[in-house]
């Protein structure tokens, strides 16, 4: 017990600091966040015999008669505005049955969908580029070396933010999975995770540990901030629960998993998820016992890896458990909802939690079965640990500006934004409709001053664009322009 004791005075030094020191919650507030995995530990299970139909999937609850259903989930049509950026797909949006049900039939502990999760509810969200994989330790250090960035968990905590709390519990620091060597009832996470000092997400176990050899692996100890401070450098944001489970789901509906109605379907590992027994002795037998790189599994029906398992994901949503039941009593279908206006945990009502999705490397049936889709996670906003990261998602507006800033020199968004218009080649026997990326306009301020650090994913479109425009305008043979002629800095 005696490794217990730095965390009591911990919570100790934020006691002292009373309820109504409401700026960082250090480091207590780091150890909370693990019971999100917590209240998950009891009784339930899947029945996926009821009733199934071309625009329905239902669970008939054994015990109360209530039926759960979810309708078809319905993709828009609407194009996505362009090649999508690297490494990102394009999500159609559209109409879906978001939530998760908790058929009872099965007694197996930590099956559990969630109170918070319920009622089902129907749900829009417009289309989007996503992340195929989390944010990687590679990816966060590129961002770190443009910016500078330095993440909550590497800076000192201030005396002024934390009134009260010993010197020495004001280091930078955070909370890393320290399993014990033996079976422990599973009523306090304090057993198995640590405040470790000197642990960020460049020393992942703890200051003696590095990043060397595992730059495909997602980054982690990154707090809220850390993400939307990445997600700006990026040109992008942090997907909203409801594009991070409409994303989730692939175009399915209904499915407990994010592959459909099996956990392991022919008998295949389909996410890196906990084996053994839950939190002494992991078997690793899908691969992994730790952190896996990433897209190591089978990705969803829209390309999307990891969205199950290995690490939880932060979504731009504040937390509430009631917020499902606010959308079902409104009525309709909620239009591309944000979650609510504020944070509220009964749990932690002093804490400012963000939704979490998706599970991590620790979640099993025998505490927290998370990895299953539609189901939600927490965690307070300054707080990181080893089994949460991020991905982002670029919406059409930002993918329009990044061209638009990436393009810059005074040229204008409205000539910019112009993306797939067609054009049509000025031959009469067979017209060719030709889907150009910019308009002439654009490419003639392309080809007059050339332009700087335009990204090298814009590169290939601009220069097909500027072949086929230099082919429709041609009379005679095919006049292909060279990429040389085009002005473009590929820096
Ligand atoms: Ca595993």
């Amino acid at each position: 017990m005696r490794k217990m004791e730095p965390h009591r005075q911990q919570r100790s030094a934020a006691r002292r600091a009373g309820p109504s020191e409401r700026m960082r919650p250090w480091p207590a507030a780091r150890m909370a966040i693990p019971l999100v995995l917590i209240a998950m530990a009891t009784v339930i299970g899947w029945n996926l015999s009821a009733h199934k139909s071309t625009d329905r999937v239902g669970w008939s609850h054994a015990s109360s008669g209530q039926q759960i259903v979810f309708e078809r989930t319905v993709p828009n049509m609407a194009v996505a505005p362009g090649p999508a950026p690297p490494g990102m797909v394009w999500i159609p949006g559209g109409e879906f049955s978001m939530g998760a049900s908790d058929p009872p039939q099965m007694d197996h502990v930590g099956m559990q969908a969630a109170a918070d999760a319920r009622p089902v509810h129907r749900v829009y969200v417009d289309g989007f580029y996503m992340d195929k994989t989390v944010v990687t330790n590679q990816q966060f250090a590129k961002f770190v070396a443009s910016t500078g960035y330095v993440t909550i968990a590497e800076r000192t905590p201030s005396l002024a933010d934390f009134p009260g709390a010993p010197p020495e519990n004001l280091v930078a620091g955070s909370v890393v999975f320290s399993p014990p060597d033996h079976a422990v009832a599973l009523d306090n996470h304090f057993q198995w995770w640590r405040y470790i000092r000197g642990a960020d997400w460049r020393h992942p176990l703890g200051p003696d540990s590095s990043i060397q050899g595992i730059e495909k692996y997602p980054v982690v100890h990154v707090a809220y901030e850390d993400t939307t401070a990445y997600a700006r450098w990026a040109q992008k944001r942090l997907p909203t629960e409801a594009e991070w489970e409409f994303a989730a789901r692939g175009g399915l509906s209904g499915k407990p998993f994010v592959w459909g109605d099996l956990f392991r379907p022919g008998g295949k590992w389909m996410a890196n998820t906990y084996q053994g027994h839950f939190p002494d002795h992991n078997n690793g037998e899908d691969g992994y016992t730790g952190i896996a790189p990433v897209a190591q599994y089978p990705p969803n029906g829209y390309g999307l890896y990891d969205m199950a398992g290995n690490v939880w994901q932060w979504t731009s949503d504040w937390y509430r458990p009631d917020y499902y039941q606010q959308l079902a009593h409104a009525g309709g279908v909620a239009q591309n909802p944000r979650g609510p206006e504020s944070s509220f945990d009964p749990l932690e009502p002093n804490q400012h939690k963000k939704v979490h999705r998706g599970g991590s490397f620790l979640c099993t049936d025998q505490y927290c079965s998370r990895y299953m889709v539609g189901t939600r996670g927490k965690g307070e906003v300054t707080t990181g640990t080893n089994h949460v990261g991020f991905r982002c998602v670029m919406t059409r507006e930002q993918f329009l500006a990044a061209m638009g800033s990436a393009a810059g020199r005074g040229l204008r968004m409205n000539t910019l934004c112009k993306i797939n218009a067609a054009i049509k080649q000025p031959t009469p026997t067979a017209p060719v409709v030709v889907r150009v990326f910019l308009t002439g306009s654009y490419v003639k301020g392309l080809r007059g001053a050339g332009i700087p650090r335009l990204p090298g994913w814009l590169l290939q479109p601009i220069r097909r664009c500027l072949a086929d425009i230099s082919t429709a305008r041609s009379p005679g043979p095919t006049r292909r322009s060279s990429p040389r002629r085009t002005g473009v800095n590929s820096s």
